[in-house]
């Protein structure tokens, strides 16, 4: 298969004023697609891989031929992690339901959970995400580097938050607690529900 950039699902400006809209363009058209360009140009003589999903391609990575294997790894990352993000970012919805139960269960309130996943990005040096995953069927918090992604961990992502400079730069600078604060608001928690959902099964 070649892999292909998905629909965003939205207009570049629906997450306004908290992520806006150049930035959503950039990140989107030029970034992902980025990711999946160097993905199609690592796969293109192994036809064994190409038969593969992106996600099949991060399970097992040690699978994969090395001179190709870091490649796979950052920039199948890169498409899975954004492929996750972009239906995972919608305004104004609420965190309720079996997300919300399991949420208080694990961290004792939202306010807490808030704090943890606000820390864990902050104190990530360099490049990376933050994730909200399911781990042997538990909530956890974890930080990935660069573009790995949880599920070569073999964790289920629930919910993440992309710490690259280029996901916030444009309108937030240096400040990246306001970016944080601003992710908050832009949370689909009906698909992260959904998300948690799916691993109950
Ligand atoms: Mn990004």
């Amino acid at each position: 298969m070649t892999h292909t950039l998905p629909e965003l699902g939205y207009e570049y400006n629906a997450l306004e004023p908290h992520f806006d809209e150049k930035t959503m363009i950039i990140h989107h058209t030029k970034h992902h697609q980025t990711y999946i360009d160097k993905l199609n140009a690592a796969l293109e003589n192994n036809e064994e891989l190409k038969s593969k999903d992106v996600i099949e391609l991060l399970k097992d990575l040690n699978s994969i031929p090395e001179d190709i294997r870091t490649a796979i790894r950052n920039h199948g990352g890169g498409h899975f992690n954004h492929s996750f993000w972009w239906p995972m970012l919608k305004r104004d919805t609420q965190c309720k339901g079996e997300i919300l139960e399991a949420i208080n269960t694990k961290f004792e309130s939202f306010e807490k959970f808030k704090e943890e996943l606000t820390n864990t990005a902050l104190t990530l040096f360099g490049s990376g995400w933050a994730w909200l995953v399911v781990n042997n069927g538990e909530l956890e918090i974890v930080q990935t580097s660069n573009q790995d992604s949880p599920i070569s961990e073999g964790k289920i992502p629930i919910l993440g938050i992309d710490m690259w400079e280029h996901a916030a730069y444009l309108r937030y600078q240096n400040r990246k607690p306001d970016y944080v604060e601003a992710f908050f608001n832009v949370i689909n928690w009906d698909q992260v529900n959904e998300n948690y959902l799916e691993t109950r099964k």
